[in-house]
């Protein structure tokens, strides 16, 4: 996993922190697109997305319980998110991440980057 860049890599917990980064990279990109993910009923909806390269992925937990976003090898963690909470991850490089909250082992999603 060591295509993502070193931006790409930060831990983002806090949404609004993330916001200005994402601004400059989506203006810096004409055709980056934003994704959500929608964390609910102990699933992440959708589940297996693809994306392509400068694209970000927001993902927002609607549940009760906390969850997180881990990427299997430590590409990512989003960290725990607590309901209404949110964390936007920029995706620099081509590459297939597989991920589940750290919680729920059942809870699992994969991103393909193109
Ligand atoms: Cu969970």
């Amino acid at each position: 996993m060591t295509n993502l860049t070193r931006r790409n890599a930060l831990r983002l917990t806090a949404g609004i922190a993330a916001l200005p980064l994402t601004a400059a990279l989506a203006k810096a990109d004409g055709h980056a697109t934003a994704h959500t993910v929608v964390i609910k009923g102990m699933k992440f909806k959708p589940a297996n997305i693809e994306i392509k390269v400068g694209d970000s992925i927001t993902w927002i937990n609607e549940d009760r319980m906390g969850h997180t976003a881990t990427e299997l090898n430590g590409a990512f963690d989003t960290g725990t998110l607590g309901q209404g909470e949110s964390a936007t991850l920029t995706f620099g490089g081509k590459s297939m991440f597989k991920y589940r909250c750290t919680p729920h082992a059942n809870m699992r999603g994969t991103i393909t980057v193109s």
